[in-house]
């Protein structure tokens, strides 16, 4: 029993050891409505192919781990109700049980290590929630990030986390959290959060170095690159500040917890922002999505060199 299945075009790709970006697909089901989500699915792993590495979204159906989907399956998930949301802790289970999900930051880091594959492009990461101290909601994600070697690409954490918290959980963890082209960390819609990032680099070159290095010195774990939205895109801090506030604040009217806190924020913020979120949320993930492909492809060269 093989413990996934890629998509042709993957196996062909990581066969001939030709760059691979891995996607996930949480994003698809619980972070975009529907037909948007399927549209941005789409668009990102077209962004992928334009700049030369072969797109592989990630995904539990009936039963199969699916690295790299057919364009039917993007559909099924984009239009599925009722889909699991699967982490680190439920990917199994899920499998096991023949069920259908999703994949989070740190399912699809799980599945892209199994399948070799070394970058990942995403919106936003989890993290380290706002009143974390009271209800201990710190995201599976940074754990992940932790003990599995694979450079994601996100926009920085979104805005509805404790960032500062965020931060210090990734530095014990160990994760280098690195700005791309800038001192300041990205805050997912907004270009900054205020704060310096802990490393900047400013070419995919350097970044793939030092995936590589990383790799050869044996240390485990996988690295942050928080990609700044493009300026057109931006939705400045002031302001989402209130909408953020807002946004949290009706979650804990409602009694949102655990897996339900992410996607309700997201979805009130979308509201609260009339659409102007989604419109931001789409710019940032196709500039990940190229910077993630330009990264795997200096890593394949490192690695061919290597060989
Ligand atoms: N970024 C988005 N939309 C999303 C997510 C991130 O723009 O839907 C998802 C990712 O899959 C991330 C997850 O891994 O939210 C984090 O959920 P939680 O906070 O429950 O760990
Ligand atoms: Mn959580």
């Amino acid at each position: 029993m093989s413990l996934f299945t890629p998509s042709p075009a993957v196996a062909d790709a990581l066969a001939k050891g030709k760059p691979v970006v891995a996607l996930e697909s949480t994003i698809i089901t619980h972070g975009m409505p529907y037909p948007q989500n399927l549209e941005v699915a789409r668009q990102v792993e077209a962004d992928v192919r334009s700049h030369g590495a072969e797109p592989a979204t990630m995904a539990v159906i009936a039963g199969t781990l699916h690295v790299g989907l057919t364009d039917a399956q993007l559909e099924l998930l984009a239009q599925a109700r009722d889909v699991a949301k699967l982490s680190r802790a439920d990917m199994a289970a899920c499998i096991a049980r023949g069920g259908t999900g999703a994949t989070t930051v740190a399912a699809t880091m799980i599945a892209a290590r199994m399948a070799g594959i070394a970058v990942f492009a995403t919106g936003g990461i989890g993290g380290v929630h706002k009143g974390a101290e009271g209800t201990f909601d710190i995201s599976a994600d940074l754990m992940e990030l932790g003990q599995t070697p694979v450079t994601v690409v996100a926009a920085g954490a979104k805005a509805i986390l404790d960032i500062p918290k965020t931060l210090e959980v990734l530095e014990t963890q160990g994760v280098p959290v690195i700005a791309y082209g800038q001192d300041d960390m990205p805050a997912f819609w907004s270009r900054s959060v205020g704060l310096k990032a802990p490393l900047r680099m400013d070419d995919a070159k350097t970044i793939a170095a030092a995936h590589a290095q990383r790799a050869a010195m044996g240390i485990p774990g996988g690295q942050l690159v928080a990609n700044p939205i493009p300026a057109e895109a931006e939705i400045d801090r002031a302001t989402l500040a209130p909408i953020i506030a807002q946004a949290t604040g009706d979650a804990t009217a409602h009694g949102i917890t655990g897996k339900g806190v992410t996607p309700y924020l997201l979805q009130r913020i979308f509201e609260l922002t009339e659409g102007r979120s989604l419109t931001a949320n789409i710019a940032l993930v196709r500039n990940n999505a190229r910077l993630a492909a330009e990264i795997a492809t200096e890593l394949s060269v490192m690695m061919g060199d290597a060989r």
